[in-house]
């Protein structure tokens, strides 16, 4: 008798709250994906502590818990206007606020002698496209900016590249909710079941895809 193959697992991980928000649509999106099956697939979510310091090591923690055969980190940016798909993380902590651990390193490196950059190893424009397809908004982002997102990127992209080359992973930032946009005036959101919807179409084109799409998704400045 042959056994049955086990899903592969998709890890999905989300931040906590910070800055004084009460929510992280991130957290919410990744929650509501846990134990959820995808075709052969099964997501699991990690919930990622906003501290600079701890964040990257509980990811790859998870990682060597699960042994997942893709991960994707959502983050959230507020005031972005769609699911950004991040193509490049880089070497550098520059906090604009205090981590949720009180630290605001300035000018650090998140790796001491690691390379300035990593790009993700997501087949990020066929991602692009597949939620296009789908109907959500969403844009190729050449930022994840300097904070603790941006760190969380480097660490996996940097475990990936001197751990295990053939894990694919990446981050995905997030708008705010509507019930989170309510407080900035004109603000831009993303309900939270379109978020959802985002990691799903994500996860099936980064499981299927092998080699990614070539199509323009840059932008001029
Ligand atoms: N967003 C922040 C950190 C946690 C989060 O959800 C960022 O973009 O760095």
């Amino acid at each position: 008798m042959t056994r049955p193959t086990p899903p592969q697992t998709v890890l999905v991980t989300g931040f906590e709250p910070f800055g004084g928000e009460t929510i992280n649509p991130s957290w919410e999106a990744a929650h509501a994906l846990d134990g959820e099956r995808l075709g052969g697939a099964v997501f699991a979510a990690r919930r990622l502590p906003c501290v600079v310091d701890d964040a990257g090591p509980v990811l790859i923690d998870a990682i060597e818990e699960l042994n997942p055969a893709l991960v994707l980190c959502l983050g959230l940016a507020g005031g972005r206007t769609d699911v950004s798909i991040e193509r490049v993380a880089i070497n550098i902590v520059d906090a604009r606020i205090p981590d949720n651990a009180g630290r605001q390193p300035v000018d650090e490196p998140v790796v001491e002698g690691a390379p300035a950059a990593y790009f993700s190893t997501l087949p990020i424009k066929a991602m692009l496209r597949a939620l296009h397809d789908d109907g959500i908004p969403a844009s190729i982002s050449s930022t994840a900016g300097t904070y603790v997102c941006n760190a969380v990127f480097y660490a996996l992209s940097h475990y990936i590249a001197t751990e295990r080359p053939a894990l694919r992973g990446g981050f995905i930032h997030v708008p705010w909710l509507p019930a989170m946009a309510i407080r900035h005036a004109g603000a831009p959101s993303l309900a939270l079941d379109a978020v959802v919807e985002a990691v799903r179409v994500m996860a099936v084109t980064a499981l299927g895809v092998e080699r990614d799409i070539r199509v323009a998704a840059g932008t001029t400045h």
